[in-house]
């Protein structure tokens, strides 16, 4: 595998509603793509799901173009690396942090070596379904009646799972109101950092409700007080944000912190962390299933591929385009079929979709090309 150029592109995709959690707010999506070249004419594309303040993680779209440009990208292009999973222990040997930019550079990669080896990216990751059951996340409703709709019309839609996004006193009442209108749901609560262990009543509270898992309540870059706070709940917590690398998915089983992990490739570096991590769990009992950063049908591609391996046995955050864009910029878009599921294209090498060059051309703010 030998990527020789990379182009970065800013793109404006605007949500067609904003999307609210506890810490801020997502409204216009600016949204980082790369396109990456090989030396024999193949090319493929990956996405940094960034945001564009770092309401989530420390990356943001700003921190993520320098890192890709001044350090990065000057790693891996025209550096011959024999398989894709090499790419990133460079990466980690030499840069600390910046997780976002490198899983894309990273995950582009993977999605190189697939245009190049003739093979969908799903199979080139190991995966093993051709569809993948889909939840869906709501976001922050400004009452539980308003939060009852959204969650109904998904459950209608054939969701297989439905997470509400809470925070301090946008909690229990909402989600009891949920619960009260969906009886048999499939539901799950995700707070985002918004809660301290102080607050522990409140979350044990929601152990009526019969959810899925509870999100991330404490601080992003906790597993200690986790651990506390899973001791005192019968609701499985799903770690999100702490879940930075397989050492922290082995400290969160070591520690008891949590029961469940989202896997989100981008927060964890790329495909060959997030590889490793699902088999650590799988060989540890504890499922895994795909999150979501409201990314556009470039992002989704990988994220589809990566919920096809075994271990992805909870529904993933793999929303259909038309949920958040009037239209994306993949051929043809991602959907979802009555029984919520969206299949894993496996007809054609790579990302298995059409990137829409002319639209992301039109959408494009900012692009610089790095390499030869
Ligand atoms: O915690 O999973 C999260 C969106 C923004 C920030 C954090 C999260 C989310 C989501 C979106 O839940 C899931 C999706 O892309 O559909
Ligand atoms: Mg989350």
């Amino acid at each position: 595998m030998l990527c020789i150029r990379i182009t970065l592109r800013e793109i404006r995709l605007p949500l067609k509603e904003p999307f609210r959690i506890s810490s801020g707010v997502v409204a216009d999506r600016r949204i980082l793509l790369l396109e990456l070249h090989d030396a024999d004419g193949a090319r493929t594309w990956s996405e940094c799901v960034a945001f564009d303040t770092p309401i989530y993680s420390p990356d943001t779209i700003d921190t993520s173009w320098l890192a890709i440009a001044e350090w990065i990208a000057p790693r891996v292009l025209g550096a011959t690396f024999a398989h894709p999973r090499d790419v990133f222990p460079t990466l980690e040997r030499d840069f600390r942090g910046h997780l976002m930019p490198k899983a894309a550079v990273e995950m582009g990669c993977w999605a190189l070596a697939a245009e190049k080896e003739g093979v969908p990216l799903a199979r080139l990751l190991g995966g093993t379904r051709d569809c993948i059951e889909t939840g869906i996340s709501l976001g922050i409703q400004a009452s539980p009646d308003a939060l009852v709709q959204r969650a109904a019309a998904a459950v209608a839609e054939g969701y297989r799972k439905v997470k509400l996004k809470i925070e301090p006193g946008r909690d229990v009442a909402y989600v009891r109101a949920v619960r009260e209108a969906l009886p048999d749901a499939p539901l799950m609560a995700d707070a985002n950092n918004a809660y301290t262990l102080a607050q522990a009543d409140v979350l044990q509270q929601l152990d009526a409700f019969g959810l899925m898992m509870i999100e991330q309540p404490l601080a992003w870059d906790d597993l200690l007080q986790h651990a506390s706070l899973q001791k005192r709940l019968t609701t499985p917590v799903c770690l999100d944000e702490s879940i930075t690398s397989l050492d922290r998915a082995r400290d969160m089983v070591a520690l008891g912190a949590g029961r469940i992990v989202n896997i989100k490739p981008g927060r964890v570096g790329g495909f060959g962390p997030s590889l490793a991590i699902h088999d650590f769990c799988a060989a540890h009992g504890v499922p895994v299933w795909c999150g979501g950063m409201l990314e556009s049908g470039v992002g989704r591609a990988h994220n589809v591929a990566l919920a096809s391996l075994p271990n992805f046995t909870k529904p993933g955050d793999l929303s259909p385009s038309a949920r958040y864009w009037a239209r994306d910029v993949v051929d043809p878009e991602w959907t979802m079929d009555a029984e919520g599921r969206v299949r894993v294209p496996l007809e054609r090498a790579g990302l298995g979709v059409t990137v829409d060059v002319d639209r992301i051309e039109d959408l494009t703010v900012r692009c610089v090309t790095l390499g030869a």
